[in-house]
């Protein structure tokens, strides 16, 4: 990357349920933790394709922390909440607007990914009612937030991962119907059908998520999806994507569940 800047949308992803060490972690710092709203942050750059969020990849070695977050277009009463993310990722927030000072983190407590696996999460306007964190080992410490909201119908990266956990769930400590929820379509594109990823993986013969040809794959579908694609669900079904791209990102913003980052 290097040049230029890159406009995400962070995606804020409250915290259901977390297993029990993660939470006997953060209880010594939060005790408050069951009234305190917990997100993990994900940093995306298709916030249209959210309705098909099936889990949340953090890499498993990466060390995130637990950060206070003060969002001024959050409505009233929201200001008790935290967000999981990379340090790096907090400084820049915090010359985003994103912190009580400015410039300054506060970080609660350090939390390595591999702990976080199988914390419960909302998606927001996902299909799926709760989704599961999950490892994700090509995930990058030193972009976004370090956390990746996974929609594998429209990301081959996010479909390769899930099918490579579902194969070897026992070797990755997971539950195999934490990697396995339904693959709707989101999306529908001229080349690739309703289910650009998989399409692309399968023709492509992408068997991990290790795969050289992976950033074909992704170079692809994100072009396809973004200059060609026709939204198939939610609330702007019918809409090209370069139109429902911004809608859906202002939908978002204004239910106080997503706010722009860049970096
Ligand atoms: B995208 P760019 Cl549906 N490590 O969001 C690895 N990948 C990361 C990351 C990290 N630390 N942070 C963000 N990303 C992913 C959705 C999506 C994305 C779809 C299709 C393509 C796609 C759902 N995952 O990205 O290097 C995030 O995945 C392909 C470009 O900054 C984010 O958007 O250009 C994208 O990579 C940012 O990549």
């Amino acid at each position: 990357e290097g040049v230029g800047i890159q406009d995400y949308t962070a995606i804020k992803m409250k915290v259901l349920d977390w297993p029990e060490a993660a939470k006997n972690t953060i209880q010594k710092v939060l005790p408050s933790i069951s009234e305190a709203n917990v997100y993990f942050l994900a940093a995306t750059l298709r916030p249209e394709t959210m309705y098909g969020q099936t889990c949340c990849f953090v890499g498993p070695k990466i060390k995130y922390g637990l950060f206070k977050l003060h969002d001024d277009t959050a409505s009233p009463g929201t200001d008790n909440e935290y967000v999981v993310c990379t340090e790096r990722a907090a400084r820049n927030l915090s010359f985003q607007g994103y912190s009580a000072v400015w410039g300054e983190t506060q970080q609660l407590v350090e939390l390595i990914g591999a702990d976080m696996i199988g914390t419960l999460l909302n998606a927001p306007l996902s299909v799926h009612k709760s989704v599961r964190v999950l490892p994700m080992e090509t995930a990058q410490a030193t972009k976004g937030t370090g956390i990746v909201t996974c929609v594998p119908s429209d990301s081959p990266d996010d479909y390769a991962t899930v099918i490579e956990l579902a194969k070897k769930a026992e070797y990755y400590g997971i539950q195999k119907d934490w990697a396995t929820l339904e693959v709707l379509p989101i999306i529908e594109t001229p080349n690739y059908g309703k289910l650009t990823a998989p399409a692309l993986v399968n023709q492509m013969k992408i068997v991990s998520p290790k795969d050289p040809k992976l950033p074909e794959a992704k170079h692809i579908a994100y072009k396809e999806g973004f200059y060609y694609g026709t939204m198939v669900y939610g609330d702007f079904s019918g809409l090209p994507v370069q139109q429902a791209k911004d809608l859906v990102k202002q939908k978002l913003i204004d239910l106080a569940l997503a706010f722009p980052y860049a970096e």
